[in-house]
Protein backbone atom coordinates (compact mmCIF):
# COMPACT_ATOMS: atom_id res chain seq x y z
CA UNK A 1 0.00 0.00 0.00
CA UNK A 2 1.39 3.80 -0.61
CA UNK A 3 3.03 5.27 2.21
CA UNK A 4 2.18 8.83 0.16
CA UNK A 5 -1.04 8.91 2.64
CA UNK A 6 0.82 8.87 5.61
CA UNK A 7 3.56 11.31 4.59
CA UNK A 8 0.83 14.03 3.89
CA UNK A 9 -0.02 13.19 7.40
CA UNK A 10 3.36 13.73 8.74
CA UNK A 11 3.96 16.92 6.72
CA UNK A 12 0.53 18.33 8.00
CA UNK A 13 0.94 17.47 11.61
CA UNK A 14 4.35 18.25 11.69
CA UNK A 15 5.18 14.62 12.69
CA UNK A 16 9.24 15.75 12.08
CA UNK A 17 10.71 12.35 13.47
CA UNK A 18 8.76 10.15 11.61
CA UNK A 19 9.53 12.15 8.31
CA UNK A 20 12.65 10.65 6.96
CA UNK A 21 11.97 7.12 7.54
CA UNK A 22 8.27 6.98 5.62
CA UNK A 23 9.67 9.07 2.60
CA UNK A 24 12.60 6.10 2.78
CA UNK A 25 10.12 3.50 3.04
CA UNK A 26 8.22 5.23 0.07
CA UNK A 27 11.64 5.12 -2.14
CA UNK A 28 12.15 1.47 -1.07
CA UNK A 29 8.92 0.40 -2.08
CA UNK A 30 9.58 2.22 -5.57
CA UNK A 31 7.12 5.33 -5.22
CA UNK A 32 7.99 7.95 -7.82
CA UNK A 33 9.89 10.97 -6.07
CA UNK A 34 7.69 13.35 -8.03
CA UNK A 35 4.68 11.55 -6.72
CA UNK A 36 6.04 11.93 -3.39
CA UNK A 37 6.75 15.63 -3.74
CA UNK A 38 3.15 16.28 -5.05
CA UNK A 39 0.70 14.22 -3.17
CA UNK A 40 2.44 13.55 0.05
CA UNK A 41 4.19 17.54 0.20
CA UNK A 42 2.81 20.05 -1.95
CA UNK A 43 -0.92 18.41 -1.14
CA UNK A 44 -0.04 18.27 2.32
CA UNK A 45 1.18 22.21 2.85
CA UNK A 46 -2.14 23.71 0.89
CA UNK A 47 -4.10 21.96 3.67
CA UNK A 48 -2.09 23.55 6.66
CA UNK A 49 -2.71 26.79 4.55
CA UNK A 50 -6.38 26.22 4.41
CA UNK A 51 -6.27 25.33 8.26
CA UNK A 52 -4.64 28.43 9.34
CA UNK A 53 -6.81 30.96 7.13
CA UNK A 54 -9.70 29.49 8.77
CA UNK A 55 -7.74 29.35 12.53
CA UNK A 56 -7.44 25.79 12.81
CA UNK A 57 -3.90 25.76 12.96
CA UNK A 58 -1.30 28.95 14.08
CA UNK A 59 2.35 29.94 13.52
CA UNK A 60 3.98 27.23 15.23
CA UNK A 61 1.99 24.10 13.84
CA UNK A 62 2.61 25.92 10.35
CA UNK A 63 6.83 26.37 10.78
CA UNK A 64 6.91 22.98 12.19
CA UNK A 65 4.74 21.70 9.04
CA UNK A 66 7.03 23.76 6.83
CA UNK A 67 10.14 22.46 8.48
CA UNK A 68 8.58 18.62 8.28
CA UNK A 69 8.75 19.43 4.13
CA UNK A 70 12.15 20.75 4.23
CA UNK A 71 13.21 17.30 5.90
CA UNK A 72 11.51 15.40 3.43
CA UNK A 73 12.15 17.51 -0.01
CA UNK A 74 16.07 17.30 1.34
CA UNK A 75 15.83 13.22 0.80
CA UNK A 76 14.15 13.54 -2.79
CA UNK A 77 16.51 16.26 -4.06
CA UNK A 78 19.71 13.78 -5.23
CA UNK A 79 16.90 11.89 -6.72
CA UNK A 80 15.14 14.99 -8.31
CA UNK A 81 18.37 16.39 -9.75
CA UNK A 82 20.39 13.26 -10.89
CA UNK A 83 22.29 14.05 -14.18
CA UNK A 84 21.71 17.85 -13.78
CA UNK A 85 25.06 19.52 -14.49
CA UNK A 86 24.85 23.15 -15.19
CA UNK A 87 25.06 22.92 -18.82
CA UNK A 88 22.29 26.00 -18.90
CA UNK A 89 24.04 28.32 -16.93
CA UNK A 90 23.35 29.97 -13.89
CA UNK A 91 20.51 31.15 -12.11
CA UNK A 92 20.03 33.38 -9.35
CA UNK A 93 17.03 33.11 -7.67
CA UNK A 94 15.70 34.58 -3.96
CA UNK A 95 12.78 35.24 -2.05
CA UNK A 96 12.20 39.48 -2.24
CA UNK A 97 12.66 41.47 0.59
CA UNK A 98 10.15 41.44 3.85
CA UNK A 99 9.04 37.57 2.92
CA UNK A 100 10.65 34.35 4.74
CA UNK A 101 8.79 32.06 2.83
CA UNK A 102 11.12 29.45 1.26
CA UNK A 103 9.71 25.99 0.25
CA UNK A 104 8.25 26.92 -2.76
CA UNK A 105 11.41 28.99 -4.08
CA UNK A 106 13.45 25.89 -3.02
CA UNK A 107 11.14 23.96 -4.98
CA UNK A 108 11.63 25.81 -7.91
CA UNK A 109 15.28 26.38 -7.13
CA UNK A 110 15.31 22.30 -7.16
CA UNK A 111 13.27 21.79 -10.50
CA UNK A 112 15.33 24.47 -12.21
CA UNK A 113 18.50 22.72 -11.22
CA UNK A 114 17.32 19.39 -12.34
CA UNK A 115 16.95 21.10 -15.99
CA UNK A 116 19.99 21.37 -15.92
CA UNK A 117 21.00 25.30 -14.76
CA UNK A 118 23.52 26.29 -11.47
CA UNK A 119 21.63 27.96 -8.82
CA UNK A 120 22.63 31.03 -6.89
CA UNK A 121 20.08 31.22 -4.03
CA UNK A 122 20.28 34.38 -2.09
CA UNK A 123 18.02 32.96 0.31
CA UNK A 124 15.15 34.81 2.28
CA UNK A 125 14.19 38.73 2.64
CA UNK A 126 16.38 39.49 -0.25
CA UNK A 127 16.86 43.41 -0.88
CA UNK A 128 16.17 44.47 -4.39
CA UNK A 129 20.09 46.11 -4.74
CA UNK A 130 21.17 41.92 -3.28
CA UNK A 131 19.78 40.77 -6.97
CA UNK A 132 21.79 43.22 -8.46
CA UNK A 133 25.03 42.50 -6.79
CA UNK A 134 24.37 38.61 -7.79
CA UNK A 135 23.71 39.46 -11.68
CA UNK A 136 27.25 41.78 -11.39
CA UNK A 137 29.08 39.09 -9.39
CA UNK A 138 27.56 36.29 -12.00
CA UNK A 139 28.29 37.47 -15.62
CA UNK A 140 27.14 35.44 -17.72
CA UNK A 141 24.14 34.35 -15.71
CA UNK A 142 20.61 34.82 -18.08
CA UNK A 143 17.98 34.37 -15.69
CA UNK A 144 17.14 36.04 -12.30
CA UNK A 145 13.65 34.42 -10.47
CA UNK A 146 12.10 35.96 -7.43
CA UNK A 147 9.73 34.41 -5.15
CA UNK A 148 6.75 36.43 -3.06
CA UNK A 149 4.66 34.49 -1.11
CA UNK A 150 2.47 37.44 0.75
CA UNK A 151 0.25 40.12 -0.91
CA UNK A 152 2.18 42.49 0.93
CA UNK A 153 5.54 41.85 -0.49
CA UNK A 154 4.41 41.80 -4.36
CA UNK A 155 5.19 45.39 -4.31
CA UNK A 156 9.25 43.99 -3.36
CA UNK A 157 8.92 42.24 -6.80
CA UNK A 158 8.32 45.52 -8.89
CA UNK A 159 10.84 46.94 -6.50
CA UNK A 160 13.75 44.03 -7.84
CA UNK A 161 12.52 44.56 -11.34
CA UNK A 162 13.16 48.41 -11.17
CA UNK A 163 16.45 47.79 -9.27
CA UNK A 164 17.86 46.02 -11.94
CA UNK A 165 16.64 48.44 -14.47
CA UNK A 166 18.04 51.46 -12.31
CA UNK A 167 21.41 49.41 -12.36
CA UNK A 168 21.53 48.74 -16.10
CA UNK A 169 21.80 45.02 -15.75
CA UNK A 170 18.04 44.63 -17.32
CA UNK A 171 19.46 43.73 -20.62
CA UNK A 172 21.64 40.77 -19.48
CA UNK A 173 19.02 38.62 -17.91
CA UNK A 174 15.34 37.31 -18.16
CA UNK A 175 13.07 37.92 -15.19
CA UNK A 176 11.02 35.33 -13.66
CA UNK A 177 8.45 35.50 -10.75
CA UNK A 178 6.33 33.78 -9.08
CA UNK A 179 4.26 32.60 -5.90
CA UNK A 180 0.82 32.28 -4.26
CA UNK A 181 -0.81 35.55 -4.74
CA UNK A 182 1.30 36.58 -8.54
CA UNK A 183 -0.74 36.42 -11.18
CA UNK A 184 0.26 36.90 -15.28
CA UNK A 185 -1.23 40.57 -15.20
CA UNK A 186 1.34 41.48 -12.60
CA UNK A 187 3.84 40.04 -14.28
CA UNK A 188 2.98 42.36 -17.09
CA UNK A 189 2.61 45.32 -14.90
CA UNK A 190 5.80 45.32 -13.17
CA UNK A 191 7.71 44.11 -16.60
CA UNK A 192 8.73 40.92 -15.39
CA UNK A 193 9.56 38.46 -18.72
CA UNK A 194 7.64 35.27 -17.38
CA UNK A 195 5.24 33.75 -14.27
CA UNK A 196 4.49 30.56 -13.85
CA UNK A 197 2.50 28.77 -11.08
CA UNK A 198 4.31 26.28 -10.02
CA UNK A 199 8.01 24.86 -10.20
CA UNK A 200 7.72 22.38 -12.90
CA UNK A 201 6.33 25.02 -14.83
CA UNK A 202 9.17 27.54 -14.24
CA UNK A 203 12.20 25.05 -15.12
CA UNK A 204 10.03 24.55 -18.55
CA UNK A 205 9.61 28.34 -18.84
CA UNK A 206 13.68 28.71 -17.91
CA UNK A 207 14.59 26.34 -20.51
CA UNK A 208 12.65 28.94 -22.93
CA UNK A 209 14.10 31.77 -22.17
CA UNK A 210 17.64 30.05 -22.98
CA UNK A 211 16.95 28.59 -26.17
CO1 LIG B 1 2.88 31.97 5.87
N1 LIG B 1 1.38 32.75 4.90
N2 LIG B 1 3.02 33.58 6.96
N3 LIG B 1 4.24 31.00 6.84
N4 LIG B 1 2.32 30.44 4.92
C1 LIG B 1 0.85 31.99 3.75
C2 LIG B 1 1.55 32.43 2.47
C3 LIG B 1 -0.69 32.38 3.79
C4 LIG B 1 -1.37 32.32 2.42
C5 LIG B 1 -1.42 31.52 4.84
C6 LIG B 1 -2.90 31.79 4.88
O1 LIG B 1 -3.33 32.79 5.39
N5 LIG B 1 -3.69 30.89 4.32
C7 LIG B 1 -0.60 33.85 4.36
C8 LIG B 1 -0.45 34.96 3.34
C9 LIG B 1 -1.71 35.79 3.17
C10 LIG B 1 -1.52 36.85 2.15
O2 LIG B 1 -0.57 37.56 2.08
N6 LIG B 1 -2.52 36.95 1.30
C11 LIG B 1 0.61 33.76 5.28
C12 LIG B 1 0.88 34.62 6.36
C13 LIG B 1 -0.21 35.63 6.69
C14 LIG B 1 2.06 34.56 7.11
C15 LIG B 1 2.48 35.46 8.28
C16 LIG B 1 2.19 36.96 8.08
C17 LIG B 1 1.80 34.88 9.53
C18 LIG B 1 2.01 35.66 10.81
O3 LIG B 1 3.12 35.82 11.24
N7 LIG B 1 0.91 36.13 11.33
C19 LIG B 1 4.00 35.20 8.36
C20 LIG B 1 4.83 36.12 7.45
C21 LIG B 1 6.31 35.94 7.65
C22 LIG B 1 7.10 36.65 6.55
O4 LIG B 1 7.33 36.09 5.50
N8 LIG B 1 7.52 37.89 6.81
C23 LIG B 1 4.05 33.79 7.83
C24 LIG B 1 4.98 32.86 8.26
C25 LIG B 1 5.03 31.56 7.81
C26 LIG B 1 5.96 30.50 8.41
C27 LIG B 1 7.36 31.05 8.72
C28 LIG B 1 5.35 29.96 9.66
C29 LIG B 1 5.91 29.39 7.30
C30 LIG B 1 7.03 29.51 6.22
C31 LIG B 1 8.19 28.59 6.49
C32 LIG B 1 9.13 28.56 5.31
O5 LIG B 1 8.79 28.82 4.15
N9 LIG B 1 10.35 28.26 5.62
C33 LIG B 1 4.60 29.72 6.59
C34 LIG B 1 3.92 28.79 5.75
C35 LIG B 1 4.43 27.37 5.75
C36 LIG B 1 2.80 29.18 4.96
C37 LIG B 1 1.89 28.30 4.08
C38 LIG B 1 1.01 27.47 4.99
C39 LIG B 1 2.57 27.37 3.12
C40 LIG B 1 3.57 28.05 2.17
C41 LIG B 1 4.24 26.95 1.42
O6 LIG B 1 5.36 26.58 1.73
N10 LIG B 1 3.50 26.34 0.47
C42 LIG B 1 1.09 29.40 3.26
C43 LIG B 1 -0.29 28.97 2.84
C44 LIG B 1 -0.34 28.43 1.42
O7 LIG B 1 0.50 28.74 0.60
N11 LIG B 1 -1.35 27.67 1.13
C45 LIG B 1 1.31 30.62 4.05
C46 LIG B 1 3.97 25.17 -0.26
C47 LIG B 1 4.77 25.63 -1.48
C48 LIG B 1 5.17 24.40 -2.27
O8 LIG B 1 3.93 26.43 -2.27
O9 LIG B 1 5.16 28.55 -1.64
O10 LIG B 1 3.05 28.64 -3.07
P1 LIG B 1 4.29 27.93 -2.67
O11 LIG B 1 5.23 27.78 -3.96
C49 LIG B 1 4.75 27.25 -5.18
C50 LIG B 1 4.18 28.32 -6.13
O12 LIG B 1 3.70 29.48 -5.47
C51 LIG B 1 5.28 28.57 -7.09
O13 LIG B 1 5.91 27.30 -7.17
C52 LIG B 1 5.97 26.71 -5.88
C53 LIG B 1 6.06 25.22 -5.99
O14 LIG B 1 5.13 24.69 -6.88
N12 LIG B 1 6.32 29.55 -6.83
C54 LIG B 1 7.03 30.04 -7.87
C55 LIG B 1 6.81 30.04 -5.69
N13 LIG B 1 7.84 30.86 -5.95
C56 LIG B 1 8.01 30.87 -7.28
C57 LIG B 1 8.95 31.51 -8.09
C58 LIG B 1 8.87 31.30 -9.48
C59 LIG B 1 7.90 30.50 -10.03
C60 LIG B 1 6.96 29.84 -9.25
O15 LIG B 1 9.73 31.87 -10.36
C61 LIG B 1 10.89 32.45 -9.86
Amino acid sequence: MSKIPEIAAAVETGKIKLIEGLVQEALDAGEDPNEILDKGMIDAMSIVGAKFQTNEIFVPEMLVAARTMKKGVEMLRPLLTAGAIGKHGKYIIGTVQGDLHDIGKNLVALMIEAAGFEIVDLGVDVPPEKFVEAIKANPGCKIVGASALLTTTMEALRGTVKAIVEAGCRDLVKIMIGGAPITQEFADEIGADAYTPDAGSAAVVALQLVS
